[in-house]
């Protein structure tokens, strides 16, 4: 392998052979739920108690899923490689991290960890949150908010990525729709900027699948360790 630097993107669909429901799919989260409702400030502002329940579900559904082979494949490469791994995952869940990886940016943030709406202070949290919740800081209640990205929010650590982007030299997108911007546009940036090889590896090609060098499609926990092999051997 002659990589220096790899950025890999990842999206819902990395999970998905885990058991966590993707959002875009025919029976996806979007398709049980009103995005406008659960996933922007306005609607959390509308009516916390939906927002609260919409996370607690997704957060104590995570107790019941483990990392996938393709979790493991990537946390393989970050341990076996030369090349710098970073991981930049749109995903809540913590599966990268639980199957290895440590190299990681939770650009759409993180499902066990809440901020406080009064000082940003953020905190890890395993349990449920809701409206009557006390701050630890401050100890009102009503205060913390779960420490996810929602439409119309800037991304985490775009300055980073940025940087990332410009400096590689693969960049791989995993099991992502491409519809949500800025991430959708990172191969478009990778392209612009340097000379780096691009991949897809996703279920089906996504909408920006004519900006990727090389594609592979197929069941994410079976494409990526034969990717990761290829790259490793
Ligand atoms: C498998 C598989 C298997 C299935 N194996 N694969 C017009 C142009 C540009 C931007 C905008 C625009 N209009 C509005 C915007 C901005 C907006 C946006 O992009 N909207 C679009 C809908 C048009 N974006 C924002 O508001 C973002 N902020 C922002 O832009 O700030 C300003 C800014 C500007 C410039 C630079 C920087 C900042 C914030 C977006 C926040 C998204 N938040 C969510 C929720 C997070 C919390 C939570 O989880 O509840 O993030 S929405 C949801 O979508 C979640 C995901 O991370 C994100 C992406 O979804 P993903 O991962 O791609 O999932 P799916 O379901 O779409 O796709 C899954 C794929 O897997 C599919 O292709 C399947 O085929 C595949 N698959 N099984 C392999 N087994």
């Amino acid at each position: 392998m002659t990589y220096k630097r790899i950025v890999i993107l990842t999206g819902a669909g990395i999970s998905a052979d885990s058991g966590v429901d993707t959002f875009r799919d025919p029976d996806g989260v979007w398709s049980q739920y009103d995005w406008q409702e659960v996933a922007t400030p306005e609607g959390f502002a509308r009516n916390p108690v939906l927002v609260h329940d919409f996370y607690n579900m997704r957060r104590a559904g995570l107790a019941e899923v483990a990392p996938n082979a393709a979790h493991t494949a990537l946390a393989r490469l970050e341990r076996d490689s030369h090349a710098e791994v970073l991981i930049v995952t749109q995903n809540v869940d913590d599966l990268h991290e639980r199957a290895g990886t440590t190299n990681i940016i939770h650009m759409h943030g993180e499902m066990k960890k809440v901020r406080s709406q009064c000082d940003g202070h953020v905190l890890a949290w395993h349990t449920d949150l809701s409206v009557d919740t006390p701050c630890p800081q401050c100890g009102e209640p009503g205060c913390l908010r779960p420490h996810v990205v929602w439409f119309g929010e800037m991304p985490f650590s775009m300055d980073r990525i940025g940087r990332a982007l410009a400096e590689c030299d693969l960049f791989v997108s995993i099991g992502t729709s491409g519809n949500v911007y800025p991430a959708a546009g990172f191969v478009a940036e990778v392209r612009a900027k340097g000379h780096a090889h691009t991949v897809e590896i996703n279920l089906e090609p996504s909408e920006g699948h004519s900006l990727f060098a090389e594609t592979a499609y197929g069941r994410a926990a079976e494409t990526v360790p034969q990717f990761v092999d290829r790259l490793l051997r």
